[in-house]
């Protein structure tokens, strides 16, 4: 281990002796490795240099996170199961106390390995019921968090009048000359700016709700054991005010899809059916002590919604010069953009059996 890394873990109080460190998971924002510790009695654990071009203020972010985990470690408390370091993301105070360090502009935060946690990129039909489950349950326990509310920790996170005034700005900017290429497509998105404010409007209405969501509900942000039981839901750096359809689309928007998010062979791309009715059945199962007659009417369109914003921001990435995400290639946010049009095209074209499927659970 070099001296960098040395500088970084030596400001947080870690237990045991560090011997390796390697890259972890696919994640499109902050980095992240796993540092294996020697001893085999104690943890590993996950060391993440936060984003801090995304995530503005770090600091904001720990505390709504820390607010969360402690939360969710009493509801464990109450239901009798062991809310430890094994079940729920636990992050190592650093030498300031904070849950973060800063250093050199860098921002560092440190968490125990969930031992013999395996995450995925793909579901089958039953991993989904008990996914759909976990991601409701998630919501219920924080349905009582009192206090002030949680901070958005990115403002405007799933606001999609936000996102799309971001895509208009990017097209009337024009930065790195991608218009041209674009243009038809930026044109049908827009087209559909109103039908997809839905939400918005009825949240401006007093008709629908904001709850505690995560808000990054994709199927590799939740932790299974060997044996395919949910361990933990992980990446709370989204935990925030919004609506349930933020949590219940993006799943389907990951989990649900036959392709690949960046899926080059269009023809992959489309709507799992089978994934789509196992995750349903289990986030209503789950969402049952909360859950309204619009909320449960509206998850075909969160499907539809947050795959819409999805195409909408990769496609404002791609115009503003790939600065948001991270990029394999240089057509990478391009590719993107297109299966994520691909599978809204393929909700589309299942929107009345989605919604057959719902009235019927
Ligand atoms: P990102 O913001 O980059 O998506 P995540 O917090 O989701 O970061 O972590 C990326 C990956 O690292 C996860 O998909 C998971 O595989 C792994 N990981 C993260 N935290 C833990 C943890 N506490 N225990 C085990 N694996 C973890
Ligand atoms: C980002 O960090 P990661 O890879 O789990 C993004 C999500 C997008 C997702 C697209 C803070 O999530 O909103 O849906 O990429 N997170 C942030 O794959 O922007
Ligand atoms: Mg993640």
């Amino acid at each position: 281990m070099n001296n960098r890394w040395r500088t970084i873990l030596s400001n947080f109080e870690l237990e045991g002796t560090p011997v390796e460190i390697s890259r972890l998971g696919n994640g499109l924002i902050n980095d992240t490795y796993r540092l294996r510790i020697i001893e085999p009695d104690l943890p590993d654990y996950v060391v993440q240099r936060i984003n801090s071009n995304v995530f503005k203020d770090v600091d904001k972010m720990q505390r709504n996170i820390d607010r969360v985990t402690a939360h969710i470690r009493g509801k464990m408390f109450d239901r009798g199961i062991p809310g430890g370091p094994e079940r729920l993301l636990t992050f190592v105070k650093s030498s300031t106390g904070k849950s973060y360090y800063e250093i050199n502009g860098e921002f560092w935060r440190i968490s125990k390995y969930i031992d013999r946690s395996r995450s995925r990129e793909e579901v089958t039909p039953e991993l989904a019921y008990i996914t759909g489950k976990s991601f409701a349950d998630f919501q219920y326990m924080l349905s009582d968090l009192d206090g002030e509310p949680l901070e958005e920790t990115i403002p405007n996170f799933h606001n999609i009048e936000f996102r799309i005034r971001q895509l208009r700005e990017a097209v009337g900017e024009n930065k790195v000359g991608r218009l041209k290429q674009v243009r038809p497509l930026v044109e049908e998105l827009l087209d559909r700016a109103e039908e997809m404010s839905l939400a918005e409007r009825l949240g401006r209405e007093g008709k629908l709700i904001k709850r505690i969501t995560h808000c990054d509900t994709k199927v590799n942000n939740l932790l299974f054991d060997e044996d395919d039981n949910v361990l933990c839901v992980i990446d709370l750096d989204t935990t925030m005010p919004g609506y349930v359809l933020s949590d219940y689309g993006d799943f389907i928007r990951t989990a649900g899809n036959t392709g690949a998010e960046d899926d080059k062979n269009l023809d992959n791309v489309g709507l799992d059916m089978e994934i789509f009715k196992a995750f349903t059945k289990g986030y209503l199962e789950g969402a049952k002590p909360f859950i309204t007659d619009i909320e449960r009417e509206l998850l075909p369109f969160g499907a539809k919604l947050l795959t819409y914003m999805q195409t909408v921001r990769f496609l404002t990435d791609y115009l503003n010069g790939d600065t948001y995400y991270k990029i394999n290639y240089p057509e990478h946010n391009y590719d993107r953009t297109l299966a994520q049009k691909r599978l809204l095209d393929s909700l589309d074209a299942h929107e009345e059996e989605m919604k057959e499927f719902i009235a019927s659970v």
